[in-house]
């Protein structure tokens, strides 16, 4: 990495982000199981580093979001490696329904205990409260959408759009916090980094745009070279020549300023855009080790 990133990231932490995680340590007690969300493209990259300390020893469920998008053998690997660290994992496609009331009836098996022991003790039931804890965009207010049933927040694809915590009612059984995504204040691993930053879960304020895009060139000729390939008509890509290959991408789907000169930044944008909307195929991007 270049000094103006290493600059980056010393400061790359938001304010509203160490609020979240205050705001998560005040109300954690007051909660009965965690939905801990992430990306099932990239299952380790976008998992919050030190959740442990935020969740203390609550019990919880793994929910991975996007199941449509992910390369299902990778991602398998990973629910594995997962589930043998004895984590209870979900699969998720937001989009098109898939996975939701899984997550209803494991919350309903895991917390069973907890409305017995009340009624042992002569005390009414109550719904269950489960914390919704994630990095930005992954898709917490779309599962919130779809646990609901309705509209009850807005979603985006920008990084940040939830702001406030606030406590919404599922269904008779369960209540939900929200909150806004969270990420942890340095990001050692320059992998990881561009992981986040290729699936837009840190701004590109952050990383430069036209790095992150030769970094998912990069890892989709090395990973998915037919995808790249069959998408952009390119017949190889040299991760220390990216010119030739920003040329054709550019030509082929009208990034001109003029005189047939490209704008490289518009090409970066399609490139980002075309990986996170699912347009380059089914990717994973993390390996089980
Ligand atoms: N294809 C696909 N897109 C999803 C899925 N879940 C969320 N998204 C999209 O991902 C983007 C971010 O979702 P959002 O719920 O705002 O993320 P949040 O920042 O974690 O609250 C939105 O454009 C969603 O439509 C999913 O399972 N599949
Ligand atoms: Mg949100």
């Amino acid at each position: 990495m270049d000094n103006r990133q290493n600059q980056a990231n010393i400061n790359w932490y938001p304010g509203h982000m160490a609020k979240t995680r205050r705001l998560i340590k005040e109300n954690i007690d007051k909660v009965d199981i965690i939905y801990e969300v992430v990306d099932a493209r990239i299952p380790f990259s976008s998992k919050i580093k030190d959740i442990d300390n935020l969740i203390e020893n609550k019990p919880r469920i793994m929910i991975m979001t996007k199941s449509d998008l992910c390369d299902d053998e990778k991602t398998k690997k990973w629910a594995n490696y997962y589930e043998n660290k004895n984590y209870h994992v979900i699969m998720v496609d937001l989009i098109n329904n898939k996975g939701i009331n899984k997550i209803l009836d494991e919350t309903n098996t895991l917390l069973n205990d907890l409305n017995e022991k009340r009624y042992l003790k002569g005390l009414k039931k109550r719904a269950y409260r489960a914390l919704i804890i994630g990095i930005p965009n992954v898709g917490k207010s779309t599962l919130i959408n779809r646990l609901v049933g309705k509209k009850a927040t807005i979603t985006g694809n920008k990084p940040g759009v939830t702001k406030k915590l606030s406590w919404i009612r599922i269904n008779k059984d369960v209540e939900l916090l929200d909150t806004p995504g969270i990420l942890w204040p340095k990001i050692d691993d320059s992998n990881q980094a561009y992981n986040l930053a290729a699936f837009s879960a840190i701004k590109e304020e952050i990383l430069p745009l036209g790095k992150v895009a030769c970094y998912i060139l990069d890892v989709m000729y090395r990973k998915y070279k037919k995808n790249l390939i069959k998408r952009y008509d390119i017949e190889n890509f040299d991760i220390n020549d990216v010119i030739p290959t920003y040329d054709i991408i550019g030509k082929k789907r009208g990034c001109l300023i003029s005189k047939g000169q490209i704008d490289y930044d518009k090409v970066s944008n399609i490139i980002i855009k075309d990986l996170t909307e699912g347009r380059l195929g089914k990717v994973t991007f993390d390996e089980v080790k």
